[in-house]
């Protein structure tokens, strides 16, 4: 770290599609913020740059989905999800968005730098095509079989299964994501970045040179150029993204994982006249935040695009995490298994640093791990508040009770209280030594050593009990308790912001410098503290059952719902529907089919005739309570004779996955024989 004048971190764009949830949190965004706040404290000159990626196919098709435009989502997720970080004080310098003009400057201009140098290859070739839809399908609007793990839900640009970047011709039996239809081929002209060709680069540069880096990092880049570089198109056929800044290019964009990564350069323009400073200086060092899927992007295509750009600096390393799942099940936005952020804080109020505590202990370092709401208790009341709150809880009231409120004189240390006071630097360089190599897990657990300490020296020296007997010896042990109090406010505050800051107002202190921490007299003899309070509060066991609840009525509804819902049908053309004949009509009497468990015979007003019709709900309904019910017919399904009775038409119902049925009924009065159409 010492050859560097500067930092910039970088954690990934979130896609504006969706909120956030604490698989963001944990893979990304507390790590980065843990890391930041400690080179802030450190006195380093470092910037944080983030922001909503706004373009690529995940925009639209929430857009689609919605029946809204792309803008709409961007607008709404943007806002919630800058709020969301907020809340959860991460401490961004700038959260920018890469709908901001200035992005559409900074990413065209790369292009142009490129297109101008003669990077590009220029190639016309066939592309899936949905001839519906008529659009082309590439990346998430295509899916299909991994060619590498078998994965069936494969995308055109990225196996998420086992993380390979692909092109939509990979795929087996593919299929678009928009209509289902089978995609076609089509001719249409891209440009592709030579990845292939800056192979000897990235060898030297990462296979060589990058050797330190985490070992999922690392494996995963030396597999992917050991595997072969394939040309890679940056632009696509979208009438959503930055558009292709190159004459007679209508109805072509960059590639969002061209323009996102840019993104980190335009939100440091925005941010300060002297981003250059952050990007083309070689004393700069940069740092990319990100979850294992977005490897290749960060590793391979981005700094090769940096390395033939020419002016930038390269990444010095990419810490990236696996994935947290939830409850033992892949975290997933559509199937609503998340927590998400903003729930989180309606259920725990005031209660980030609790969050940000259990994904950090638990973050998915080096494997997937698993959040569970029993581990966060366990550790919310276990750790939190009966060490770190008891400790300090006991050295204030103590304080107060005894010396009203005074930082007490030490006087003559014995053996345990100098070792005590000795711990504390040593405990700041492991702290150190973990977080300089991005081992958070450790570095949590070397600040949470640090109140175990106090707690322990509190629980056996006992001054409660000798106050009476020895008050000299319990100002000593209070003096030094304070002093760990303080140190506490230091190197707790990188994970938990919110209860440092409570805690230095307990102490009625401001903020210390980090080297402070480990001094023998932050807290100097006849400084008046506060009142203090309680810093963390216990999780009930109804709070956690009333989550697990949540999550367990989210799987009941997924199980009863999609799941097991037939799959579409093949399309039919509008002729074809509009062939049946479908009227609104009363029922004007039912009798059960003799000899039958299922047959219902009812006469209906069709409003053009009245017919006779079976009906085969029997098990449903009771004939006499359905007299009068408005229903839809369809009246030109020709006769049938069922159990000698001749049946004209069809009443239409609707049947759940339980085999429940439902009328299909007008929703307002309506005469009979209206069209349904
Ligand atoms: N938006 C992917 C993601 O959210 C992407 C990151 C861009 S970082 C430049 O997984
Ligand atoms: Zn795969």
């Amino acid at each position: 770290m010492t050859r560097f004048k500067r930092h910039l971190i970088t954690s990934a764009l979130p896609y504006a599609n969706g909120p956030l949830h604490i698989g963001h949190l944990a893979g990304v965004y507390v790590p980065s913020d843990i890391y930041t706040r400690y080179l802030r404290l450190r006195g380093k000159d470092v910037i944080h740059i983030c922001g909503s990626d706004e373009h690529g196919v995940p925009i639209t098709i929430k857009a689609r989905q919605e029946g809204v435009a792309p803008q709409e989502i961007i607008d709404r997720y943007h806002e919630l999800n800058k709020k969301a970080f907020e809340d959860f004080g991460i401490s961004f310098d700038i959260y920018s968005r890469t709908s901001n003009e200035i992005h559409y400057e900074t990413a065209s201009l790369f292009f142009k730098t490129l297109y101008e140098k003669g990077e590009f290859l220029e190639k016309t070739t066939p592309q899936y095509y949905d001839e519906e839809e008529k659009v082309f399908l590439a990346d998430r609007y295509i899916q299909g079989t991994c060619p590498h793990c078998s994965n069936e839900s494969a995308y055109g640009d990225q196996c998420e299964k086992c993380g390979t970047s692909l092109n939509a011709t990979d795929l087996i039996n593919p299929r678009s994501t928009i209509s289902g239809s089978k995609p076609v081929m089509r001719e249409t002209k891209h440009w592709y970045l030579p990845l292939d060709k800056y192979e000897p680069f990235l060898r030297k540069w990462i296979l060589e040179g990058k050797k330190h880096w985490k070992s999922n990092v690392y494996g995963q880049c030396k597999s992917w150029i050991d595997q072969g570089l394939q040309p890679r198109a940056v632009s696509r056929d979208l009438d959503w993204g930055v558009p292709l800044p190159l004459e007679g290019t209508e109805g072509k964009v960059l590639y969002v994982w061209f323009d996102a990564p840019i993104g980190y350069i335009s939100a440091t323009r925005e941010l300060t006249p002297e981003w250059e400073k952050y990007w083309k200086d070689e004393e700069t060092r940069m740092i990319h935040f990100i979850g294992k899927d977005n490897i290749v992007f960060h590793c391979i295509v981005f700094p090769s695009m940096l390395n033939a750009e020419g002016s930038y600096v390269l990444p010095d390393n990419v810490p990236a995490n696996e994935f947290l799942n939830l409850e033992n099940d892949k975290i997933s936005t559509s199937r609503n298994w998340a927590v998400w952020l903003h729930e989180y804080l309606d259920d725990f109020p005031g209660r980030q640093d609790v969050l940000r505590y259990v994904l950090c202990a638990n973050a998915p370092e080096t494997k997937d791990n698993d959040f569970t709401w029993k581990d966060f208790q366990a550790r919310n009341n276990n750790e939190l508040v009966a060490i770190y709150g008891n400790f300090v809880n006991r050295a204030i009231v103590l304080t107060n009770k005894y010396f009203e409120g005074r930082v007490p004189e030490r006087g003559a240390l014995s053996g345990y209280d100098s070792k005590v006071l000795d711990a504390v630097p040593a405990i700041r360089g492991r702290l150190e030594e973990s977080l300089d190599q991005f081992r958070f897990r450790e570095a949590l657990k070397e600040a949470m050593n640090l109140a175990r300490l106090g707690n322990k020296y509190l629980a056996d020296t006992e001054p409660w009990k000798i106050w009476k007997s020895a008050p000299e010896r319990v100002a000593t042990i209070l003096n030094i308790s304070l002093q760990i109090s303080a140190a506490l406010t230091v190197l707790t505050e990188p994970f938990l912001p919110y209860s440092a800051e409570r805690l230095r107002q307990f102490l009625n202190i401001g903020p210390i410098g980090w080297e402070k921490a480990g001094e023998s007299d932050l807290l100097p003899a006849g400084h008046v503290i506060g009142a203090g309070g309680l810093l963390f509060e216990k999780v009930t066991d109804e709070q956690v059952e009333h989550q697990v609840n949540k999550l367990l009525a989210t799987r009941e509804q997924n199980s009863n719902g999609k799941k097991d819902l037939p799959p579409a049908k093949d399309n039919i053309n509008y002729e074809q529907f509009s062939a049946m004949d479908i009227r609104t009509g009363t029922i004007l009497s039912a009798e059960k089919v003799a000899k039958t468990k299922k047959l219902l015979k009812l006469t209906i007003d069709t409003g053009i005739d009245t017919r006779t019709v079976v009906s085969g709900i029997a098990e449903c309904f009771e004939p006499e309570k359905i007299v009068g019910k408005k229903v839809s017919v369809l009246v030109n399904l020709e006769p049938r004779k069922i159990r000698g009775i001749d049946s004209q038409g069809m009443i239409l119902m609707a049947e759940d996955t339980k085999g429940r049925l439902v009328f299909v009924s007008p929703e307002d009065e309506i005469g009979n024989g209206s069209v349904v159409k």
